[in-house]
């Protein structure tokens, strides 16, 4: 200390710098990691509006949670060591000389890597609990929801719009997404020309979009109420103008919606192709010509451009 006379005992004196760390390391973990969790866990994004928004929330948190007596362990060895082991104005000694310490050593490999296997453990284990947690599953899904009442929703990507087509409700297809509270939804997710990413934001779900390829994701919403659909994969000139929103909506109005937009759009769901899980992209053209002749883009299922200043 400054100021006091050299002991003679020398480094005896010195505090028990590791028990003071250790202490302070625990008492800290011990204060933040429930704040981390119960406090910032349920504003974790993406949120919990539906079960794999959820899964993602939950999984954020235990992450997070994790993460914050390893976060803690450097900012107060740091914040420790810049007080207590700070050089002294015109020192110019050594410092005291490091050792190997195989204690130390083993035991920081034996408890990092326990870490990272119990992580890869839960990280399975919540994709599988949660049929691919939102993620696309490929055409041929391992993890599927245990009901045989799925809302099936295709989601049909293209330069530079998202279309929707219910093939449920004769497969009509229309630019507005809308989805029922509380029922097991697969988006079948394709591309009619480049990869796009279909990312519904607040439902936890990203799905690659390719073309000629049918990418399944499940989901069930669980709150009503708006969220943002994304594209997620740069397609292009206007990619950044590639978004709009979807709804959740109780059951009975998800229903008057489909029944109706069913009906509304009969004559236009007769000129598109037969509902299929991928579909040609060079028939694309052709039957934009045929949509014109009948005079069915305005129909609401239109090919929406924004490069194209004559549509509405
Ligand atoms: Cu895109």
């Amino acid at each position: 200390m400054a100021g006091e006379p050299a002991s003679p005992a020398g480094p005896a004196a010195e505090p028990r710098h590791g028990l003071r760390l250790l202490i302070l390391w625990i008492a800290a973990s011990a204060i933040c990691c429930p704040l981390v969790y119960l406090v910032l866990g349920p504003h974790v994004p993406p949120g919990d509006m539906s079960s794999s928004a959820a899964n993602q929330q939950f999984d954020f948190t235990v992450l997070a949670t994790i993460a914050t007596p390893v976060i803690l362990g450097v900012l107060i060895y740091f914040g420790y060591a810049l007080t207590f082991w700070r050089a002294k104005p015109d020192d110019e000694t050594d410092g005291p000389p490091i050792h190997g310490h195989a204690g130390a050593q083993l035991g920081w490999i034996a408890l990092t890597s326990a870490i990272v296997l119990v992580l890869a453990v839960f990280g399975t284990v919540e994709l599988w609990t949660q049929q691919g947690a939102g993620a696309g599953e490929g055409p041929q899904p391992i993890w599927k929801p245990n009901t045989s009442s799925i809302l099936q929703v295709q989601v049909i990507a293209q330069q530079w719009a998202f279309t929707y087509r219910y093939p449920q409700f004769g497969g009509f297809e229309t630019t507005q997404l809308e989805l029922p509270v509380g029922q097991a939804v697969a988006f079948n997710v394709t591309s009619l020309d480049v990869i796009h990413s279909f990312w519904a934001y607040q439902l936890g779900v990203k799905a690659d979009a390719n073309p000629g390829v049918n990418n399944i994701a499940y989901t069930t919403p669980r709150q009503q109420g708006t969220f943002v659909v994304r594209c997620s994969e740069l397609c292009g000139l206007w990619h950044g103008a590639m978004y709009n929103y979807g709804k959740v909506v109780s059951v009975s109005a998800f229903q008057a919606w489909a029944h109706q937009s069913e009906i509304q759009l009969a004559s236009l769901t007769k000129a598109l192709p037969p509902y299929s899980l991928t579909y040609d992209p060079t028939v694309v053209p052709v039957l934009g010509k045929v949509l014109v002749q009948l005079g069915l883009t305005g129909a609401g299922g239109g090919y929406y451009n924004p490069a194209d200043p004559e549509q509405p």
